[in-house]
């Protein structure tokens, strides 16, 4: 007989002991309020071309990208969720351009979470993969808690995503591994299908938007032309895979290893614009690869050692297999 399979929160409980007192409540707390929210974003998705929940606002968020109506139910929906948790003091997210406050959950345990509650929302109107991105700070009881947000990567207590696509799979760390859960639509539960994922040393498959080449640092473009050019013994060409979703992207790459790759644009190299943003994006995803025997670099350094000054500040981003990510720096190295 199939053994009972893990629920997310039995998971959640039997990682409690791995967290620091202050934060275990409100991280089990938190967490399971995000996997609750996701379960209904991810039956809002399926019925949003029948909902008319499909198209844009008409505007554009703090950022400066479209606002899609699913953006915006998103982020109520995931606002609604942490203040239901009790264990949220203020959510920074990508559809706010300052932290909204819980002063309710507010207190030395309560903790800020960072998200984008629907990220790569451009694949929504073709019916392709997205994703929910989620990190959690302490609020160290300061009031307001926003401003707790701000700091390096490394703080983080922890981090996630929740991924949209055929299935709706979660992947979590809380600093002891990183581990992965699949939707059970039947009963609404995520059970363990992806335990102590661990990347591999070396992956076959490059994913970044080819696009942008002519505007990337000279050792990016070198390092993606080396990727592409065959010899068989050292196992390339790699192959090229993009969906235009940071979650999706990222998923695989934790899965079947390689690269996930957002340069910086250096158009003008004295001042390089990154895309992907730092809070929300790039530091819960080099938490989770990171937990996963990976590592993330901006190709100068390790990307949890980034501070933000800025909720929506951006950051560019090369996640992945150890040895593909550090050849990735040693091409940035000699181009510099
Ligand atoms: P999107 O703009 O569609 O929300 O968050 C930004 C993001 O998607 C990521 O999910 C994705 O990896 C990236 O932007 C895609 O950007 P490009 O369209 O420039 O490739």
């Amino acid at each position: 007989m199939a053994a009972t399979p893990v629920t997310l929160s039995e998971h959640l409980a039997s990682q409690r002991a791995h967290l620091p007192r202050e934060h275990a409540s409100g991280v089990v707390a938190v967490i399971g309020g995000i996997a609750r929210v996701a379960v209904v974003i991810a039956q809002e998705l399926a019925h949003a071309a029948l909902r008319d929940r499909l198209g844009s606002v008409g505007g554009t968020n703090v950022s400066g990208d479209e606002v899609k109506k699913l953006d915006v139910w998103g982020h109520e929906a995931m606002l609604a969720g942490l203040r239901a948790s009790g264990g949220c003091a203020a959510l920074v997210s990508e559809e706010a351009k300052e932290p909204v406050e819980i002063p309710v959950s507010a207190g030395a345990s309560a903790l800020v979470v960072c998200c984008d509650p629907v990220d790569g929302s451009s694949n929504l109107d073709v019916n392709g993969a997205v994703g929910t991105i989620f990190s959690l700070r302490p609020s160290r009881g300061q009031s307001p808690a926003g401003p707790a947000a701000l700091g390096r990567g490394t703080e983080q207590v922890a981090a996630g995503y929740v991924m949209y696509g055929p299935g709706t799979v979660l992947v979590y760390t809380i600093g002891h591994g990183a581990h992965g859960f699949t939707l059970n639509p039947e009963s609404g539960e995520f059970l363990l299908t992806h335990p102590e994922i661990r990347i591999p040393k070396r992956g076959k498959v490059y994913g970044i938007n080819e696009g942008n080449y002519y505007s990337w640092h000279a050792g990016q473009r070198k390092f993606v032309d080396h990727l592409r050019t065959p010899d068989k013994a050292e196992g390339r060409p790699y192959s090229l895979r993009y969906s235009g979703a940071m979650v999706a992207d990222v998923h695989r790459t934790l899965l079947d290893g390689g690269l996930f790759m957002y340069p910086a644009d250096c158009s003008d190299p004295a001042k390089p614009k990154a895309k992907l943003r730092l809070l929300y994006e790039v530091a819960p995803m080099a938490f989770v690869v990171e937990q996963a025997g990976g590592r993330a670099s901006t190709g100068a350094g390790r990307v949890l050692e980034l501070a933000a000054t800025e909720y929506h500040q951006r950051a560019a981003i090369i996640l992945g297999s150890q040895d593909d990510v550090a050849l990735a720096e040693e091409f940035y190295r000699r181009s510099s």
